[in-house]
């Protein structure tokens, strides 16, 4: 079944970003149990954007979330020693967002995931940037599920993220992505697909329809988990109604359940 991972506990999001700045623990615990009741099934946590600050929040954001989270937690930041931190305080084991293959961060993760059962986010990212094709994706989606699996990190814990950037600059942008999110499957049947969705409508109107529709498609290519806003229903429902159609959702149950709950309409 499709995984959710909720976005919402980013202090890049300016009301995320004044109740962190003021501790407003009550603000952060509403906004967690909400997402969990729409179906989350990890709460991402990123305390990046008060630069300074980082570490100082993180452990906040912490420690006010374990009382009242029943679900396990996205770690992330692209620094290592938040994560190692972070990793330090959480009482569920976690999943890690995330690795890359850029030189520095990539040397410092390994030692650290060495060996641990954790689930982990793995960017298609080198030190030349952003891939510019579906083989570059490939390419380093290869190395990353490779280089883990040396260190006992094991295919079906890893989540490729293959980047997604905006079609506006590029018509060729989205095949690019569902391309390569067919070759890694081939290449790995186990290994998960994730990401964030919206870079794809970046620059262009009605962002929200592209990006149900785009991840519709990426479901058909083996996106099974992306990180997304868990409260946007309509974009919940269109996950929902896409896992039941390519058969990931016996006897209809959790559409049925969707349908009776008010989650998913038409
Ligand atoms: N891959 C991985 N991790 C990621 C990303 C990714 N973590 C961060 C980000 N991308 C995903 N998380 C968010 C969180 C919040 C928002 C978008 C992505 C968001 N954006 C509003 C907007 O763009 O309009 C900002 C609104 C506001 O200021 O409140 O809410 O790709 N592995």
């Amino acid at each position: 079944m499709f995984e959710v991972i909720g976005e919402r506990i980013n202090t890049s999001r300016k009301l995320v970003q004044v109740a962190v700045a003021e501790r407003n623990a009550d603000y952060i615990i509403d906004d967690v149990k909400k997402q969990q009741e729409a179906g989350a099934n990890f709460i991402d946590v990123n305390a990046g954007a008060r630069i300074g600050h980082e570490e100082e929040d993180m452990r906040w954001l912490l420690d006010t979330i374990q009382p009242v989270c029943t679900i396990p937690l996205a770690l992330d930041s692209p620094d290592p020693a938040i994560l190692e931190m972070a990793f330090s305080m959480v009482e569920k084991t976690p999943m890690i967002n995330s690795i890359s293959l850029e030189k520095e961060r990539f040397d410092a993760m390994m030692p650290f995931l060495k060996g641990k059962a954790c689930k982990v986010i793995a960017l298609c990212m080198d030190d030349a940037g952003m891939p510019e094709s579906s083989e570059d994706i490939l390419g380093r989606a290869k190395t990353l599920v490779k280089e883990l699996n040396t260190i006992g990190i094991p295919t079906a814990n890893i989540y490729v993220d293959p980047l997604v950037q905006p079609i506006s600059t590029d018509s060729n942008k989205g095949l690019m992505v569902l391309d390569a999110v067919r070759a890694i499957k081939a290449e790995h049947p186990e290994v998960h697909i994730t990401g964030g969705l919206s870079n794809i409508s970046y620059g262009l109107p009605q962002r929200h329809i592209i990006n149900r529709t785009f991840v519709t498609l990426m479901m058909d290519a083996g996106m099974d988990s992306a990180i997304i806003d868990p409260l946007d229903k309509k974009i919940m429902a269109t996950i929902r109604t896409a896992d039941m159609l390519i058969g990931n959702d016996q006897f209809c149950m959790n559409y049925l359940k969707g349908v009776r709950s008010g989650a998913i309409e038409s």
